[in-house]
């Protein structure tokens, strides 16, 4: 195998992590869309071989190693190619405090507003505890981001690729970033980094969300 490939979708943030990460490491690499409204039984079988559980994002490696959850990739690839990570141990530490962050708060806050809202509603009760969350989480990042350039110091990290995996997507859930202006400049200087695309120019197309698919 001569390039990494990437099992995604489209529509996932997560999927959008590593294309973004390895676009920055400037590191070539095949996508291959998985279509997120088959049951997970019926998908590609070279997929369902590769995924420990059944979701998108998983990378198989050029030595044909399957890697997979988003922030576990980052750090598989930060360290593989020696890009995108904290220069000190101290630094790397911090790298991977964002990275569990991440995991357990934003990305259990905006994804899911985004899915009932774009793809399949949930109650009203969801959405505000989502919501809550969300504010939350926003607030966090921001404050941390009044402080740095980047969440985890002077230079980006496979933190912030981590951390604004779904925020280019927050017009599609009719969140208005205004009150959270760092987190806005934040997301520019992520826009202004050599490499960048945005995640419907970076992610290969693949069949439209239908309602009774999986978040
Ligand atoms: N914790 C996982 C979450 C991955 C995830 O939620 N993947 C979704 C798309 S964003 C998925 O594959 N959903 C379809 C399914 O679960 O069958 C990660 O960080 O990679």
């Amino acid at each position: 195998m001569s390039v990494p490939v990437l099992y995604c979708n489209r529509e996932s943030g997560h999927s959008y992590k590593i294309a973004l990460a390895l676009r920055l490491m400037a590191v070539p690499f095949e996508q291959r869309a998985v279509d997120l409204n088959l049951p997970r039984e019926q998908r590609g079988e070279d997929f369902r071989a590769a995924s420990l559980f059944g979701e998108v994002p998983v990378l198989v490696d050029e030595d044909g190693l399957a890697v997979c959850q988003s922030n576990v990739i980052l750090d598989y690839i930060a360290r593989r190619y020696g890009k995108l990570d904290g220069r000190t141990p101290a630094q790397r530490t911090r790298v991977r405090e964002w990275l569990a962050w991440e995991a357990n708060r934003l990305a259990m806050s905006f994804p899911h507003l985004r899915f009932s809202r774009c793809f399949a509603p949930a109650d009203a009760a969801l959405e505000a505890w989502w919501t809550q969350r969300m504010r939350a989480d926003f607030d966090r990042l921001d404050g941390e981001l009044r402080a740095r350039p980047f969440v985890a110091g002077e230079a980006p990290t496979i933190a912030d690729v981590s951390c604004c995996g779904y925020l280019f997507w927050t017009d599609q859930a009719g969140v208005d970033l205004a009150p959270w202006p760092a987190l806005v400049a934040w997301l520019e200087r992520i826009r202004a980094l050599p490499g960048w695309l945005a995640p419907y120019d970076l992610l290969a197309a693949s069949p439209p969300i239908r309602s009774d698919a999986r978040a």
